[in-house]
């Protein structure tokens, strides 16, 4: 699905493009969310074989078997993230052509995944579990190192299950993206000092199964709590020319399409796996506090927390 040129122009006008639902098929999503049922699953065994959990809960809805088995094991949403899983359908999902033909339209024929990829389970409000859901306004342009400014690099925000205005719902600030680069603070999250965020109207994008928002690096957007009794799980991607960085230089991105040169592109599952596991060694005993201070643009006197 390649973008209108009517697409396109309100991309750059609104700073984002929301399809509800369509983009994505059961063929694209079905696998990641096998994956991640099957690995929920072994964790539940071995926490039930370890006395941590008493029930497996099978049989339940995948997202709701999450908040029953967290309720007395919240360890269980722990490390779920790409760079921690690592799965292989889940690289094959990163080279998705319906997700890719949306890029290039946006970017041109040559282009990588950023190595700023998550997946996120977002659990109920009142779950222990640990939640990875952006509470406060942040651009992604203001969590990577200025290298990375001045391209688009487009994001993907995309649903595994529908995702209704109380579940979690994305929300964007439309038009913040022409504001430009507002100073973000950091104390456990970068986010935008709330002095800098613009008097602009929010708009929530309730987004269903096989829908995606994609939107400008300079958008401001967070997202609403979860008050659904389900986990809310979505991935954000972000693509971008090849050539350009990605603002995290110790962090592996790939090429993942490529007219000029299609033998870069990097279909070795394993190979993937390896740059990984080279990125994390040395950051592995680095506190998340750390972490953050090493892609922190602004000075040091301008640090709260
Ligand atoms: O999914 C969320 O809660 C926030 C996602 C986000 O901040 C992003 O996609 O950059």
């Amino acid at each position: 699905m390649r973008l209108t040129e009517a697409q396109i122009a309100d991309f750059h006008d609104n700073g984002y493009l929301h399809f509800a639902e369509g983009v994505l098929g059961d063929d694209d999503l079905g696998p990641v969310i096998a994956e991640y049922e099957a690995l929920v699953d072994r964790r539940a065994r071995r926490l039930v074989a370890e006395g941590k959990l008493t029930k497996l809960h099978e049989g339940e809805p995948f997202q709701r078997r999450m908040t029953l088995i967290a309720a007395e094991a919240p360890e269980i949403g722990d490390k779920l993230d790409i760079r921690f899983v690592r799965g292989r359908a889940m690289f094959d999902f990163l080279h998705c052509p319906r997700l890719l033909d949306l890029a290039e339209s946006l970017i041109g024929p040559e282009l990588q995944c950023s190595p700023i990829q998550h997946i996120r389970s977002v659990p109920p409000e009142a779950s222990a579990m640990h939640n990875s859901r952006a509470h406060d306004w942040h651009q992604d342009a203001g969590t990577v190192l200025p290298e990375a400014d001045n391209q688009i690099i487009a994001t993907m925000w995309i649903p595994l299950f529908d995702v209704p205005e109380d579940g979690g719902c994305l929300e964007l600030l439309p038009g913040s993206h022409k504001h430009g680069l507002r100073r973000h603070l950091v104390n456990g999250e970068i986010r935008v000092d709330p002095q800098e965020v613009p008097a602009l109207t929010p708009k929530l994008l309730p987004t269903r199964a096989g829908g995606l928002i994609l939107f400008h690096p300079l958008m401001m957007h967070r997202s609403q709590p979860n008050l659904s009794d389900r986990v809310r799980w979505s991935m954000d991607l972000r693509y971008q020319d090849s050539a350009k960085p990605t603002g995290r230089p110790f962090l592996p991105g790939f090429v993942v399409r490529s007219a000029a040169q299609p033998e870069t592109v990097l279909t070795d599952y394993e190979r993937w796996d390896v740059l990984w596991d080279e990125a994390m060694a040395p950051l592995a005993d680095i506190p998340y506090d750390e972490y953050l201070q090493m892609v922190y643009r602004w000075p040091a006197g301008e640090h709260v927390g």
